[in-house]
Order: C-alpha cells, then sequence, then structure tokens
C-alpha cells in the first residue's frame, strides 16, 4: 500500500511563500501536502529553473511534539552530515543520505512570523515509502536500510545527541501517561474504551521487558515505522532513511521492534475489521534476516536475545500511546476521522497478541541465525 496524501493541508501557511525562504533556484510551480506521516506537515514542491523541474520536500516541524525545535535541527544536521561521509564515493550516494537545503540566511531552517519551524529537504527521486509491507522481499530491505542505520551512525563523534523527546520508549511512563488520562478524562471518552484500557493495565508487566535489560545506549532512529525508510523503484532495496527527528540515544531492540509492529502486521494500522490484523511470520522473519544482515556485527547477545520481544513491546507502548491520545482529544497523532485514534489503539492490541502467540517460533528462528 503506497503512501496516502495527508488530509488536512493547514490553509494558513502560505507555503509557496516560505519555499522561496531557501536557497531553491527557479520558480516554484506546485506545493502539495505529501506522504501519509502523522506528525509534522509535509509538502512537495517543485521549481522550475531554466524548463528544468527539481523537486524537494518542505517540511513543518511539529514543535508541540517537539518541544525543542533547535535540539532536533542540530541533531539533524550532525546525523545527515555523519552519514554523507559515510556514503561518500559509494554508488547512488546522494541518494542514499537525507540533506537539508539551507535557508536564504545560511540557516538549517526557516522560522515563519508565527514561530513556526521549517525545513526543506532534496526529494528523493524513483521512490517509495510504503504504509504496509506487501512481500518479503520488500520487508528485508527495509530491516537492512534501518540496521545499516545503526551500524553506520554507532561511530557518530561526541557529543552525544539530544534527547528530541525525553523517555520516547519508556513503556512504563506511557502507562503512567495513560493513567494519568484516564483519571482526568477530560473528553469524556474513558466510557468509550473501557476494555482498551483495561487491557491496558492487565498486560502491563511487558513495559520494562527492554528497558531492564541493562543494554547498551546506541544512536537509534526510534521511529522505524516503514513509511519512513524510501525504497527505490526499480531494485526495491532500501535507499534512504527518513524522518529522522527522532534519532537519539536509543536500545537498538526498540528500532527493530517497531519495524515488526508496522511491517508485519498485514492490515493497515487503522484497520477498522480487527479479523485482519495479525502478524505474518514469514515477514517477521524476512524482518529479522534483513536487520541481523546488517546489525548481527554489532549487536550483542542480550540485545539479540530480545528482537524476538521487542515487537510485543513497542505495539503494547503504542497502543498506550493512541489511546491516551484517544482520551486527551486527539492532540497528538493527526486523525482523519472521529474515534481514529481508538481504532489505531485496538490495531495495536490485537497485534501485539497476534505477536505473542507466536513468540516461540520468533526465539527459535532467532537462535538459529
Ligand atoms: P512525519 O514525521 O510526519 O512522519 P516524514 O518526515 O516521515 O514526516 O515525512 C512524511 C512522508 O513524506 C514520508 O513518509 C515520505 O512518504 C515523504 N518524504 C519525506 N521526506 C522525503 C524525501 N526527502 N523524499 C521523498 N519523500 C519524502
Ligand atoms: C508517528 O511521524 P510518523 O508518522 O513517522 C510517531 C511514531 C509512531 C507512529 C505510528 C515522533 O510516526 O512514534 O510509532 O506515528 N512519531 C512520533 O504510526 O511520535
Ligand atoms: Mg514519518
Amino acid at each position: 500500500m503506497t503512501a496516502s496524501p495527508n488530509p488536512a493541508p493547514n490553509p494558513r501557511h502560505d507555503v509557496r511563500a516560505i519555499a522561496r525562504e531557501f536557497q531553491t533556484d527557479g520558480e516554484i510551480v506546485s506545493a502539495e501536502p505529501f506522504g501519509s506521516g502523522h506528525i509534522n506537515d509535509t509538502y512537495r514542491i517543485v521549481c522550475v529553473s531554466g524548463g528544468v523541474p527539481q523537486r524537494f520536500i518542505l517540511q513543518r516541524l511539529n514543535h508541540t511534539v517537539f518541544p525543542n525545535p533547535l535540539a532536533v535541527m542540530e541533531n539533524l544536521q550532525r546525523v545527515t552530515a555523519h552519514l554523507a561521509e559515510r556514503f561518500s564515493g559509494q554508488p547512488d550516494a546522494h541518494r542514499r543520505a537525507l540533506a537539508l537545503v539551507p535557508a536564504r540566511d545560511g540557516k538549517p531552517f526557516h522560522r515563519d512570523a508565527a514561530g513556526n519551524f521549517w525545513r526543506v529537504f532534496p526529494f528523493i527521486e524513483k521512490t517509495q515509502a510504503v504504509d504496509v509491507a506487501t512481500s518479503p522481499a520488500q520487508a528485508f530491505a527495509a530491516a537492512k536500510a534501518f540496521g545499516q542505520f545503526q551500524k553506520l551512525l554507532a561511530d557518530l563523534p561526541e557529543p552525544r545527541l539530544h534527547e528530541t523527546i525525553s523517555d520516547f520508549h519508556h513503556t512504563p511512563k506511557r502507562l503512567a501517561a495513560l493513567e494519568k488520562a484516564v483519571a482526568a478524562d477530560a473528553f469524556n471518552r474513558a466510557a468509550l474504551a473501557k476494555p482498551e484500557i483495561e487491557f491496558a493495565l492487565r498486560h502491563k508487566a511487558i513495559g520494562g521487558a527492554l528497558l531492564d535489560a541493562n543494554l547498551p545506549e546506541r544512536v537509534t532512529h526510534n521511529d522505524t515505522k516503514i513509511n519512513n525508510v524510501l525504497l527505490d523503484d526499480a531494485t526495491g532495496e532500501g535507499v534512504c532513511v527518513i524522518d529522522l527527528d527522532t534519532v537519539m540515544p536509543g536500545l537498538a531492540p526498540c528500532d527493530f521492534g517497531d519495524l515488526v509492529r508496522s511491517a508485519a502486521n498485514v492490515a493497515a494500522e487503522n484497520e477498522r475489521d480487527l479479523a485482519k490484523v495479525e502478524m505474518s511470520f514469514p515477514i517477521f522473519e524476512s524482518l529479522l534476516r534483513g536487520y541481523l544482515s546488517e546489525a548481527a556485527e554489532f549487536l550483542t547477545a542480550g540485545e539479540k536475545s530480545l528482537l524476538p520481544v521487542s515487537g510485543q513491546v513497542i505495539t503494547f507502548e503504542l497502543g498506550l500511546r493512541f489511546l491516551t491520545d484517544f482520551l486527551s482529544g486527539d492532540a497528538y497523532f493527526k486523525v482523519r476521522r472521529a474515534g481514529e485514534n481508538l481504532d489505531r489503539c485496538r490495531v495495536q492490541f490485537k497485534l501485539f497478541e497476534s505477536i505473542r502467540r507466536q513468540e516461540s517460533a520468533m526465539s527459535k528462528l532467532t537462535s538459529a541465525i
């Protein structure tokens, strides 16, 4: 399934005028909402210079979600520069690392009069982002790209990256946030989500499975859903890892777990027919093989042994986050319809059960590789 357009471009933003604040050549001939990310406002811009069109991504950083935009931009500059250096000299190097187009004043972002932070990236041509993996080969390619991403960033020079969202994958704190939202019930929605709230409390024990394992801190992506890697139209290979706002210190199995959550679910993230939701074992196997094709050389035995449970943890955690957002009036994740965050939560909890049922098979396979 190819990423569908974002539903609600914000009419308050004059995106063409904002695009003109960046060092792009020529006349801006179009600016359309693009992609299906849940957080930022993303537009595809076409500039024409000397009759030649060139495409860019123009994006407003969601500063409600990322309270320190300068820290995000600093991380982004360091990470993209490091990746560019690591890919330099290799075939297709210019498509492999996300790059920033500077603003006219030389800064890596433009701040508009309302205080919004905007940035521009060259559009990575001849690629697609998919919301659901359509084949094991596609899952392998995506997981390999994220494994390579962790590998290439292992020697990012000091200092430690900023934590752009604190406790992002701290599942017990996510549960505490849910409990707070239930107690406040600010939108009178708790009664609509009684079974889901009970489910969350019943399964809280899974929350510490990665955090309590004393794993090494690494530079991780933290948002490895499958539509955050661009796949080559011709070869299907993972070309470029994108959406780098959450790249920060983290745990390697969290990245693998989010891949399982997003790519091994055969149904859409907001599917209403829960009978369709399950984890595909062949996709899991391809994710594992793809990820390990790059990560096996640096993972510790402890990290590797937690890969089979990581999908459960991150799926449970995202279920908590969707539920909390539903109860809090949909302030965090973009929604296209009323109740969408509750539907998304139900999908995650159903998927969690499916992943859990397959735990011993996943462990057996992981030990055998
Ligand atoms: P969000 O944080 O809202 O998910 P993303 O940075 O992931 O925002 O961008 C949303 C979507 O825009 C991506 O899933 C992808 O489809 C598309 N996209 C983002 N950057 C690029 C790029 N440089 N080239 C091509 N497509 C891109
Ligand atoms: C968000 O930005 P996007 O759409 O790639 C979210 C992830 C969730 C994901 C669920 C910064 O990712 O944590 O797993 O939605 N990103 C942030 O689809 O919260
Ligand atoms: Mg994204």
